[in-house]
């Protein structure tokens, strides 16, 4: 069904691989549409319950197919708008939790998807490297947002100004990723966090996810208006319910993502 990712649902997990290995799963316009049908078809489909997107062969992503656009002028306002943009705002609108597994090199904007996602998980092999400043570029597809949120605004600038690599123990330290994994059990490993989201409250996690990135962009006074509003929400669930009997039962809680 698609030509540019594989897309496999087992366990509650949606596992979207960028699939062109020998180009280091560099983007192209199909690979665009692509991911953000599939990332459409798992917030329609209830068996999803968590996201998880890696990438086939060594690298994870390595940013635009620099093939697909040398020797060419580009339109480089449209080609944002019409490509990149709607995909990390797809990622952002998909109400369930969404995994990086960062298997090997994340570049440009490949690596702007990855801290797109909402938790990173890396191999021992994967690395970071803000590639737009080696071509004369600025960090896009979101890199300018989430970058300085997630490591703050003096390593993203360092980062983003000399385009140096990031190891994956570095992208620990610093934050930019949540766990490394040794590379030989990565994607069990992956498959097995995805797993445990994918058990919890699938509803209350797509709140979560919405409430957290508004709170990034709100005040307290309406941060504070929008929880109430998210609680009643969430609190109206079967999950809520299923995990208050269970704690009063003192038994583990079931939770069915309703
Ligand atoms: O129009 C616009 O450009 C606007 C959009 C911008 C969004 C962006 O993402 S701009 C940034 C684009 N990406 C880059 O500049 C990264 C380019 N790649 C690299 O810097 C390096 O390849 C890596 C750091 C990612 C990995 O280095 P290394 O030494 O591990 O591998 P390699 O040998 O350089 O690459 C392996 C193969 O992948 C190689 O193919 P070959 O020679 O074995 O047939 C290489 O050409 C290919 N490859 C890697 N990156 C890309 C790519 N092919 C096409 N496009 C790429 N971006």
């Amino acid at each position: 069904m698609y030509e540019t990712i594989l897309y496999e649902v087992s366990e509650g997990v949606a596992v979207v691989t960028l699939n062109r290995p020998d180009k280091f799963n560099a983007f192209t316009e199909l690979m665009h549409k692509e991911i953000i049908a599939a990332l459409k078809d798992a917030q329609k489909d209830d068996a999803v319950r968590c996201i998880l997107l890696t990438g086939a062969g060594r690298a994870f992503n390595a940013g635009q197919d620099l093939g697909e656009v040398s020797g060419g002028e580009v339109d480089f306002g449209g080609f944002l708008r019409k490509r990149y943009n709607p995909m990390i705002l797809q990622l952002q609108k998909t109400e369930k939790p969404i995994v990086a597994a960062v298997n090997g090199v994340a570049a440009g904007a490949g690596m702007s998807l990855a801290l797109a996602c909402d938790i990173r998980l890396a191999s021992e092999k994967a690395s970071f490297v803000n590639a737009f400043v080696s071509i004369g570029l600025v960090p896009d597809s979101g890199g300018c947002y989430f970058l300085p949120r997630i490591v703050g605004i003096g390593k993203a600038l360092e980062l983003a100004m000399t385009g140096e690599k990031v190891s994956a123990e570095e992208a620990l330290r610093i934050g930019l990723v949540n766990k490394v994994y040794p590379a030989e059990s990565f994607m069990e490993e992956a498959l097995a966090y995805a797993r445990k989201l994918a058990a919890l409250p699938t509803r209350g996690i797509g709140l979560i996810k919405r409430t957290m990135y508004k709170g990034l962009e709100m005040g307290l006074e309406e941060t504070l208006e929008y929880e109430a509003y998210a609680q009643e929400v969430a609190g109206s669930t079967a999950d809520h319910k299923e995990g208050v009997a269970a704690f009063m039962e003192k038994r583990a809680p079931r939770f069915t993502g309703r």
